[in-house]
């Protein structure tokens, strides 16, 4: 009996591991031909690159097309494998719709030379035909020339293409329309690498609601030529997912990987992810940027996003002081990208704190030699960010240098030298305030908090 009931047991588990196993396989399967049915009908682009070898011409006939949403949009000629491709997906906006002047700002900042080795993708990546068909067409008679010289390509995505959106994990504790918003645009990136994959060496990742800066082709091709070690990811903005540089070769498993997240990472964690993956341990970010955001509009609806990509037109120093060897300390909040130090330098760039100021929030230049100084200016706020000054804060010179370690200084018999107006502190006279004493630390002090950051653009000493 007993020895029955163990039989009758292990047989149950039996039905229950094959069950298992064959729900196992079964999904294995299942992800296999959903990932294959994807590939395949990825290929869709190689379809694409195919009519474009046959030359197909611009006729009415394929905006008809275009109302079918499983066919692709514009097709060009082929002009062989190109160095760089700028892949830039777009949805409708609400009220606002940046991509006509983002294409247009890209192309007045292109050299009539330079087109020939660029290709740019643009991907309506809405699920809206209406929209898509409209927006095509607009694109369409306003970039005829762009399109049929086979510089711009506008391409959509078969709806099949997509996983399901629905009912979606929610991670890092966001809305499921979020979750549903940036689930599908991470496949929308996927779906655009897949296509782009094999028209150039080089893919960058653009965003519908950005300008170039001038020269911008040079600059990449430049940063791209000076790098001496092996590199996954190029980036020309710090901002979400704009502006990053690959490889074309790595362009298909980047896509993967951000398939096989889609649900769980934003796409600026998976790149991420993907460049410490690969090996690259460190962002590789040129500066200054070359790509400002001008989308207030975020493509989330309802969602207002007035970041600007801060990198972006760092201005030469103006006062080039003399600024002997020296170590800057602070106690405002910093970021690796914006260290304490720029403002002292004498290449462009600026401190950035990353939080408001408080009353007495300092940065300390500490000189290495202690100096006689007869002017100093400290300049916050940038033309770009003119409001982001110190406000209230004055400058004092110290003679003595109480104590010193890797991240702090406390100096210490001090005279005030100047006190900010507008922003600005310049500093003249200062030997007659000091008599014989040199001078060991400057320390900038913020006399009264403020509920903003400030950027301080330039610290000038100047040494007799
Ligand atoms: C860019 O725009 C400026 C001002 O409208 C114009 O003068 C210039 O010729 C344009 N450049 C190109 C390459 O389109
Ligand atoms: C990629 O392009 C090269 C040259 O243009 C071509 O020989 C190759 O077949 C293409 N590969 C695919 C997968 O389309
Ligand atoms: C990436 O893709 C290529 C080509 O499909 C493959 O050979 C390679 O092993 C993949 N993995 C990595 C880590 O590069
Ligand atoms: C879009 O416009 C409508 C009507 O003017 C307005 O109610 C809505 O707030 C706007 N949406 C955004 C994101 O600006
Ligand atoms: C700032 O420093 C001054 C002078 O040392 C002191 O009187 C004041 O209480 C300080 N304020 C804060 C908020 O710590
Ligand atoms: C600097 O000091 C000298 C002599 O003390 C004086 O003549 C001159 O006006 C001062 N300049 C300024 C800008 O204060
Ligand atoms: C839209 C489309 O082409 N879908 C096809 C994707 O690939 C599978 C398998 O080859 C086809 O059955 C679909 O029709």
């Amino acid at each position: 009996m007993r020895c029955n009931r163990v039989n009758h047991i292990i047989g149950l588990l039996c039905v229950i591991c094959l069950t298992l196993q064959c729900m196992i396989l079964f999904r294995n399967w299942n992800y296999v031909t959903r990932d294959r049915h994807a590939v395949t009908n990825a290929t869709i682009s190689e379809v694409q690159i195919h009519v474009i070898k046959q030359g197909a011409s611009f006729n009415d006939d394929l905006l008809i097309r275009m109302s079918d949403p499983e066919s692709l949009v514009y097709s060009v000629p082929n002009l062989g494998k190109r160095f760089l491709t700028i892949g830039i997906p777009t949805i409708r906006r609400q009220n606002n719709t940046y991509i006509f002047q983002t294409l247009t700002s890209i192309f007045n900042k292109t050299a009539e030379e330079d087109l020939r080795e660029i290709v740019f993708v643009v991907f309506l990546a809405d699920f809206d035909t209406g929209w898509k068909t409209s927006m095509a067409k607009y694109l369409y008679e306003r970039l005829r020339i762009y399109i049929e010289r086979g510089v711009l390509f506008i391409i959509n995505a078969p709806s099949s293409f997509y996983p399901k959106l629905d009912n979606l994990k929610t991670t890092y504790g966001d809305s499921q329309d979020k979750v549903k918003w940036r689930s599908k645009q991470n496949v929308d990136y996927a779906y655009l690498m897949r296509f782009s994959k094999n028209l150039s060496e080089f893919y960058m990742q653009l965003e519908d609601d950005v300008v170039a800066s001038d020269g911008y082709y040079n600059s990449i091709k430049t940063y791209i030529a000076e790098q001496k070690d092996e590199w996954i990811c190029l980036e020309f903005s710090e901002l979400g997912f704009i502006g990053k540089l690959y490889h074309s070769r790595d362009l298909e498993n980047l896509s993967r990987l951000i398939l096989l997240f889609y649900q769980e990472q934003p796409v600026d964690y998976i790149f991420a992810y993907f460049n410490v993956l690969m090996t690259q341990a460190s962002r590789k970010i040129h500066k200054p940027t070359l790509f400002q955001h001008i989308g207030i509009e975020s493509s989330l609806p309802g969602k207002i996003q007035p970041l600007k990509d801060r990198f972006v037109g760092f201005q030469k120093k103006k006062y080039m002081g003399d600024n002997p060897p020296a170590r800057l300390f602070t106690t405002m909040k910093t970021s690796p990208d914006f260290p304490v130090e720029t403002p002292y330098l004498k290449s462009p760039g600026y401190f950035w704190s990353h939080d408001n100021l408080k009353e007495n929030d300092t940065v300390t230049i500490v000189f290495d030699n202690p100096q006689s100084i007869y002017r100093a200016v400290v300049a916050t706020g940038t033309e770009q960010y003119p409001t982001d000054m110190i406000y209230n804060g004055e400058l004092n010179a110290c003679i003595s240098l109480d104590s010193i370690d890797s991240t702090s200084a406390k100096c210490s018999n001090y005279v005030t030298i100047g006190r900010f107006v507008d922003g600005k502190i310049d500093a003249n006279n200062i030997s007659s305030k000091m008599g014989e004493f040199k001078i060991k630390c400057i320390v900038i002090r913020v006399t009264k908090s403020q509920p903003f950051w400030a950027i301080i653009e330039e610290i000038a000493v100047f040494t007799r």
